[in-house]
């Protein structure tokens, strides 16, 4: 006899979903992770439920399957709001239960109670409540709602009491369809002329097209027209950086900007305004842009736009872009290579570009890998090299702290002897430290690399341009390599580029969770950002 928690895995693991992540509370979570364990759904706790749902995303932004989470009723909602912002703002179909109160007990008392719903209601997609009546529709239906464009989070309530209930041999719903469904590309709005005319045309890529076929294409189809391709961080690899088409990272500053206004029109695949910085967009040139979901036109205005299959609208680009174009190889690779010498600033001490550089070829082509928020952030996404798209996975549409090792964790969780190096800043991972216990207790193959500066360096130097001081943005002393050691990940620390290059490669080779602490001289930052943003 299976009960609706077991119907509900069942709907998950049909939709793709590959593991469970949270913090567990004693109602209604009880039952799911009896039924996940019956269905061999892995579950790892984590020690947030921001985390937890962190390490949910970072699976369903690789697998484009949703990601699934769990948590307690009162806190455990709070708890997760960050987590769910995430999903929300980054594009990621995510599954959120929570427990609560048995039915007859939600309006009678007031102790842990919240109104879940209303809690998350800015943050998710829907919100549903369980009903054991309805055959495990509410789990289908969030399955669909989290995958539709825009893919984000959907909230499923269960009171305490609902999902022990059994359902008998009786109907159980329809399955939920365990692809999403992208409509066929609308490419008759695609202006014929305006494209064909174009001598200087570029093309921005952003986190709507992901998928490796689309990203085929996409290369192909401005390697055909020696046509530059800027990606934005969530779209790293889609045009590897090693292409002749790859004029660098997009992100609405200062650092492309001479590049975007030497062209003559803008071709946006797949680019979301939520991974853009909050400046006004004064670019003359008109934009046409193509994705799975539609662009509003409030931050990037567009002459023209179509939505639907990216892999079908990239074709009709190809039909209506003109054989060839005004650009040359050497112009492209130019940019490209001036987008990294600009990042690369010198430092008394260990250059952050050099700990980056490092890391890469330590880690190799091949390593999945995760970056958090901070002024480490701008020498690491110019400069570590990316192939594939879903390589490197960062929050950028909330660019939250504390996302690397969560992610990191829900990476590593989907193909164990692939290593993940998690990238991020001292300030980040005390954020989400907790999960430095998670990674060694589950012995995952992650190698944690930690810009260490003592200070929250994007804060001190936004600070120092304001003549403030700098008090709130210093670190206490950590020993990193010991706190490491004593949740059961090996740790050291480097103080030089040959040598960090040593001890990250030695851990690429170790099967267990490693940490790196890379002792890094912050005193290149302030001309980094300047170089970035202006
Ligand atoms: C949850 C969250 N809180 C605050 C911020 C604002 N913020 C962005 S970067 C940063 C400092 C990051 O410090 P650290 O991780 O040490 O990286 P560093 O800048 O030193 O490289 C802060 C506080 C944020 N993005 N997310
Ligand atoms: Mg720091």
């Amino acid at each position: 006899m299976s009960t609706v928690a077991d119907l509900i895995v069942r709907r998950f693991v049909e939709a793709g979903v590959r593991g469970l992540f949270g913090m567990p509370g004693g109602g209604s979570n009880l039952d799911l992770l009896e039924a996940a364990a019956r269905a061999d759904v892995p579950f790892v706790l984590a020690h947030t439920e921001t985390a937890g749902a962190l390490m949910a995303s970072a699976q369903a932004e690789i697998t484009r399957a949703p990601g699934a989470c769990l948590a307690t009723l009162g806190p455990g909602v709070a708890s997760l709001a960050n987590g769910v912002a995430h999903a929300r703002l980054d594009r990621v179909p995510l599954l959120v239960v929570t427990d609560g109160l048995p039915v007859a007990a939600r309006r009678a008392y007031d102790h842990q109670a919240l109104d879940h719903a209303a809690c998350l209601a800015p943050l998710v997609k829907r919100s549903l409540l369980v009903d054991p009546r309805d055959g495990g529709g509410a789990a289908a239906e969030a399955i669909a709602a989290a995958l539709a464009a825009p893919p984000g989070p959907v909230h499923l309530d269960c009171p305490g009491d609902v999902l022990a209930v059994e359902l008998g041999h009786g109907p159980t719903g329809a399955p939920s369809a365990a692809t999403r469904a992208t409509a066929a590309g609308r490419s008759a709005d695609l202006p014929a002329g305006l494209l064909a005319s174009a001598r200087r045309p570029i093309v921005i890529a952003g986190l709507g097209v992901r998928t490796a076929s689309e990203a085929v294409r996409l290369r192909t189809l401005c390697e055909r027209r020696g046509m530059p391709a800027l990606v934005t961080y969530k779209a790293k690899g889609v045009v590897p950086d090693a292409h002749p088409s790859f004029a660098g990272v997009f992100t609405h500053a200062a650092l492309e900007e001479p590049f975007v206004r030497s062209a003559d029109l803008i071709v946006a695949v797949g680019l979301d305004p939520v991974e853009l910085l909050p400046r006004p967009w004064t670019y003359p040139q008109p934009v046409v842009a193509c994705g799975p979901w539609a662009n509003d036109g409030r931050h990037v205005p567009v002459a023209a736009q179509a939505t639907g299959d990216v892999g079908d609208l990239v074709a009709a680009l190809d039909e209506r872009l003109p054989a060839d174009t005004a650009w040359s190889a050497s112009e492209i690779r130019r940019q490209a290579d001036g987008q990294r010498q600009a990042l690369r600033v010198e430092a008394p001490g260990l250059a952050p570009y050099r700990a980056v550089e490092a890391a890469a070829r330590a880690a190799g082509p091949g390593a999945r890998v995760t970056v958090d928020a901070g002024a480490h952030m701008f020498p690491i996404m110019a400069l570590w090299p990316v192939a594939e798209p879903r390589q490197l996975l960062i929050s950028n549409g909330l660019s939250t702290m504390g996302f690397a090792l969560p992610a990191a964790i829900g990476a590593a969780m989907l193909d164990r002897p692939r290593r993940v190096v998690a990238l991020t800043g001292d300030g980040g991972l005390l954020v989400c430290l907790g999960e430095l216990s998670t990674l060694g207790r589950e012995r995952l193959p992650v190698t944690v690399v930690v810009f260490s500066d003592r200070s929250l360096s994007l804060i001190r130097i936004k600070q120092e341009r304001r003549g403030h001081h700098t008090g709130g943005a210093a670190l206490g002393r950590i020993d990193w390599p010991a706190l490491a050691r004593s949740v059961g990940v090996e740790g050291t620390r480097a103080d030089d580029e040959a040598d960090l290059e040593h001890r990250i490669a030695e851990t690429m080779t170790s099967e267990g969770p490693a940490l790196v602490e890379a002792a890094i001289d912050a005193s290149a930052y302030p001309a980094t950002l300047r170089a970035v943003r202006g």
